[in-house]
């Protein structure tokens, strides 16, 4: 198992001398986070990224993401340009050696939580889902709600030009059925699969975030049967997951260990994080550690680790500690020190596993 760090970019406020002091961490997650989605990206650009992660001391093999215009979700004609774009940005990538490209398929709104600074019990804070909210106002009344967050504006999924078009694209939608997102996301995949494939790159498609419908709009990728149905579309090995076991495991119907050990050999990303959920249906993050969350990241780790995971992993969102969320310029969720601490819970229960394996 690879260890990673998501990183965004040369004004990120986290420094990577810090990140080189985390343990094992040997790749940087990144992504061109001005590119609107359905952009083709430089190759200039692309090269220069790559450059400055490896003149640091990285490698630059997994990016996340490459965000699909909502044209091609939506499955209209324009969706050819914006699949072309693609195409050549997966070459692209391809030929200054990136693996694994991260990307979802989730309409309109990316991750959705109602609070991003919810305060713990021990005084820390983090991203927080209240169910009663989401299914009580209107997607408009949400993002009014969301835009008052601080350190929102420019987090990947919450692209301003996305969400100026918000009422046009909840008409677009209107009436939209799961069917249809499905086949559009099939025929997205037999379009750039081929390309992936060429280009050394595995495609790891990430779950839904919250793994459930919400404002009316179709969610895919949400349940291990669903996950059996998408990669069924396209039997490629280059038509792969990351696995978030925090956003399949908003939903207490997942079990997550056991979707890693039925889908291992597709699994190109795993993005491991704890949730604590509550019994009306809201969650809030919670750190790594098993016990204070309602996954069992032990059983997480060591499913990958008897599965012989060679592939890429994160901690993924982590809580805002030791005042961190005063830190100018910090993505919500995306600290230094709550990932740090989770890489090295991952590592502990990874480097006791093989310890009992040599036995
Ligand atoms: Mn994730």
């Amino acid at each position: 198992m690879q260890m990673t760090f998501r990183w965004y970019g040369k004004k990120d406020s986290i420094p990577l001398s810090h990140v080189h002091q985390i343990p094992g961490v040997t790749g940087l997650v990144w992504s061109l986070h001005d590119m609107a989605a359905g952009q083709d990206w430089p190759m200039e650009r692309i090269e220069s990224e790559m450059a400055f992660i490896k003149e640091n001391g990285f490698n630059g093999d997994v990016v996340e993401s490459v965000n699909v215009h909502e044209d091609i979700k939506l499955g209209l004609p324009s969706r050819k340009t914006y699949i072309d774009n693609y195409k050549s940005t997966i070459e692209k990538l391809g030929k200054v050696g990136v693996k694994v490209i991260c990307y979802n398929f989730m309409p309109v709104f990316d991750w959705t939580r109602t609070d991003l600074y919810k305060k713990l019990p021990d005084g820390s804070t983090a991203l927080f889902y209240e169910k009663s909210k989401v299914e009580s106002i209107s997607p408009f009344e949400f993002l009014e709600n969301m835009k008052n967050q601080k350190g929102l504006a420019g987090m990947p999924g919450w692209e301003p030009e996305r969400l100026a078009r918000l009422k046009e694209l909840f008409e677009a939608y209107n009436g939209f059925t799961k069917e249809k997102l499905w086949e559009n996301l099939k025929y997205f995949l037999d379009e750039i699969i081929p390309v992936a494939e060429k280009s050394g790159i595995k495609m790891a498609i990430h779950p839904d975030d919250p793994p459930w419908d919400i404002f009316g709009l179709p969610r895919l990728v949400t349940s291990k049967e669903s996950i059996a149905k998408f990669l069924k579309l396209n039997d490629s090995p280059s038509n792969g997951l990351t696995l978030c076991t925090g956003s399949l495991g908003s939903s207490d119907k997942n079990d997550l260990p056991d979707i890693i050990r039925t889908f291992v050999d597709r699994i190109y990303f795993a993005h491991i994080r704890n949730v604590l959920r509550y019994p009306n249906g809201d969650f809030t993050e919670s750190s790594h550690r098993s016990c204070d969350g309602s996954l069992d990241i032990v059983e997480i780790v060591k499913a990958y680790h008897d599965a012989g995971f060679k592939y890429y992993c994160r901690p993924d969102h982590g809580r805002h500690i030791w005042d961190e969320e005063q830190r100018p310029g910090l993505h919500p969720g995306y600290g230094l020190y709550d990932r740090g601490m989770g890489i090295m819970y991952i590592w502990g229960i990874w480097d006791a596993l093989q310890k009992v394996d040599k036995k």
